[in-house]
């Protein structure tokens, strides 16, 4: 029996959606199923219109594609191309950041520079003078550092990528050919080499994966992350509160969606602003609720309440509370136009790269960003107006949360045990066993793993040995929800040595009890901050990010960002789990490279476990493995 309360919710969620006459994404899935097999394969190749190709893998018909493509290539092909989807939208946002923050600093966008620690943190970095200038100058020197890597034509290294990530590993990466200059090039040089009659070897194409994965992790993840930090702030801990009893029914409910702060903060701001014309709508007040890696943005650093991950947004809105959803870019169901059309629900696009039919589209760009956040909350006022009164149906679940968790609030806290050597109380007890190790549970939710709980019960046996998970993404909710970050949960699931160390750090942040076993790290591009923590980890103790006693997990695997996150991961050496199965398994080469001989060239392997005990069990004997090779 799965111990677990998240089934619970899904299931009074699904219950309401039944209840009201809609069908599901399960539904769809379930008329969809059997998925096709070459598509899980990947021995699927559309690529041109000789076209489409389909290689049967147990030797059935043909053996090749029209071309004479393998079966390797092709589906080393087609994973490239994954990561080409994951990084460009990863590197877009950063880009849009980048671009709202150079605005900023001319005067041309309404937003302040609230991290200035993080200014000044990064002009140490990157050997920009600090001395006797202003905080926007220093400031506007980073944004052309940053602005040089999308618009050079050499081949130097990529700035943000040589000062940021760690030297002995860009040392590997050059020896591979992975480093790389300006992402956008790289882009496009991979949509070229994947395009008919170009790469056909897979081992050079699996070396483009990484080297895509890289510039995720690098531009698209760290510097979107450091920028972010510098408009919006450095998350800092904070207690929210997590599950689709956030809604309130007398409220004017505002979900925000999607992923980029620019959007959701200027949102925060005008609810705030609005309020008095909420109250004379008959509102008790603006509730801004937060949806996938845009409510983890809020939350980090506002304590906003999550509300759903992206398997839930669809019934969110069955529950008729929900006044505006509003969006902006990724993981954006268009099914969710056609859930909000049978409710009062403003349902509400932004950005000009995500239309959908039957939304309501509001340009939202940083230059009138006050202008329209001021009409996007008003659309959500007239939607409560006309709601006020109608029967909605919350199901009451939620569970508290602790949020915040970037590593500038997690040094500050470990500075309270060691104020010379923050870092020590972890390395001595990471030496000592008390934390067996570190697990990043990353990536989407997925309905083909949300019966069975995947994420939350992976994490349960994660914790009752000892290991510590930091968790960023949809699987942020999914712990949130099931209330996994909370000080009960310390004493519930974790082994006796975590627990020790929780309760000491639960006192230095001034918790009731000890700090929670789950850290909520942010959103999907703060995978970086994970990352961030881990080099600096791995610095401390002189060895490499590859040789700590980590291991990454995307649990229930749903988006192409997740596989360019993953290999990012996998370019640093740290091995990662993954369900389902990505599309390798038609490439007998590619599987073998990725599940073994990766090893010898990064010092990291893919492992795919579908049962929630399998995937841990094998995390915890990979990171004992690890622990031996440093003799602790
Ligand atoms: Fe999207 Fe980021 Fe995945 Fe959730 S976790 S389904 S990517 S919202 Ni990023
Ligand atoms: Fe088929 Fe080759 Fe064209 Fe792909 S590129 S569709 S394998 S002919």
């Amino acid at each position: 029996m799965a111990d677990t309360t998240l089934p619970v919710i899904e299931g009074a969620l699904l219950k309401v959606a039944g209840d009201r006459g809609f069908a599901t994404a399960r539904d769809r899935l379930e008329v969809m199923s059997p998925q096709c097999g070459f598509g899980e394969l990947g021995t699927c190749c559309r690529i041109c219109y000789m076209g489409p190709c389909r290689i049967d893998p147990f030797g059935n018909g043909p053996k090749t594609g029209v071309c004479g493509l393998t079966p390797d290539a092709m589906v080393a092909r087609n994973l490239l191309r994954d990561t080409v989807g994951g990084t460009a939208s990863h590197v877009g946002h950063a880009r849009h950041v980048l671009l709202t923050l150079r605005d900023a600093l001319n005067g041309k966008a309404p937003y302040q520079i609230k991290g200035v620690s993080k200014v000044m943190a990064l002009a140490k970095t990157f050997g920009v003078p600090t001395e006797g200038r202003e905080v926007n100058d220093i400031c506007r020197d980073l944004v052309n550092i940053a602005l040089e890597d999308f618009g050079r034509q050499d081949e130097l290294p990529n700035n943000w990528m040589s000062k940021r990530a760690p030297a002995e590993e860009q040392a590997l990466w050059s020896d591979l050919g992975l480093m790389y200059s300006n992402p956008h090039n790289e882009i496009e040089t991979a949509m070229h080499a994947t395009s008919m009659g170009n790469d056909a070897d897979p081992l050079s194409l699996m070396l483009r994966v990484l080297k895509m994965s890289l510039i995720d992790g690098w531009t698209g993840l760290t510097l979107c992350v450091d920028l972010q930090d510098i408009l919006f702030g450095v998350p800092e801990i904070a207690v929210t509160e997590a599950a689709v009893g956030v809604l309130e029914e007398n409220s004017v409910n505002v979900a925000a969606h999607g992923h980029n702060p620019v959007l959701s903060e200027k949102i925060l701001e005008w609810a705030e602003k609005l309020e008095g014309d909420a109250i004379a709508a008959g509102a008790e007040r603006i509730n801004v609720v937060g949806v996938c890696c845009t409510g983890n943005e809020l939350s980090m650093r506002h304590g906003v309440k999550l509300a759903a991950h992206n398997s839930q947004t669809e019934l969110i809105l069955t529950t008729g509370a929900v006044d505006a959803m509003v969006v902006d870019i990724q993981c954006i169901w268009p099914q969710l136009a056609q859930v909000a059309k049978c409710f009062d629900t403003a349902f509400i696009t932004t950005d000009a790269m995500v239309r959908i039919p039957d939304a309501i589209h509001i340009p939202f760009e940083p230059h009138h960003a006050d202008e329209s956040a001021r009409e996007i909350v008003q659309k959500a006022i007239d939607a409560f107006r006309r709601r006020r009164g109608k029967p909605v149906d919350i199901p009451r679940h939620k569970s508290t949360a602790v949020a915040g968790l970037s590593v500038e609030a997690i040094v500050d806290l470990l500075a309270k045990l060691d104020a010379e050597d923050p870092l020590k109380p972890v390395i001595d007890n990471v030496a000592n066993g008390n934390i067996f190790g570190f697990v990043g549970v990353v990536g989407c939710s997925s309905i083909k793993f949300r019966d069975n709980a995947m994420t939350e019960e992976m994490v349960k046996h994660l914790l009752r040995q000892n290991v510590l998970v930091l968790t960023t993404g949809c699987t942020a909710h999914i712990c949130a929800q099931d209330g996994l970050m909370t000080s009960e949960a310390t004493y519930r699931y974790c082994g006796d040595g975590l627990k020790a160390v929780l309760e000491v750090l639960g006192k230095a942040a001034g918790l009731d009890g000890p700090l929670p076993p789950v850290w909520h790290m942010g959103a999907c591009v703060d995978n970086s901050r994970i990352v961030d923590l881990m080099v600096a980890l791995a610095k401390r103790l002189g060895v490499k990010v590859g040789q700590l006693p980590a291991v990454g997990s995307a649990p229930e695997l749903v988006q192409e960002k997740a596989v360019s996150i993953g290999g990012s991961f996998l370019a640093l050496g740290v091995s990662c789990h993954i369900a389902p199965a990505p599309r390798i398994l038609g490439g007998p080469m590619v599987t073998k490279l990725l599940t073994e001989d990766l090893q010898e060239l990064t010092g990291a392997v893919v492992r795919v476990e579908l049962e929630p005990k399998g995937a841990a069990d094998w995390m915890i004997a990979h990171i004992a493995g690890k622990r031996a090779a440093l003799g602790i």
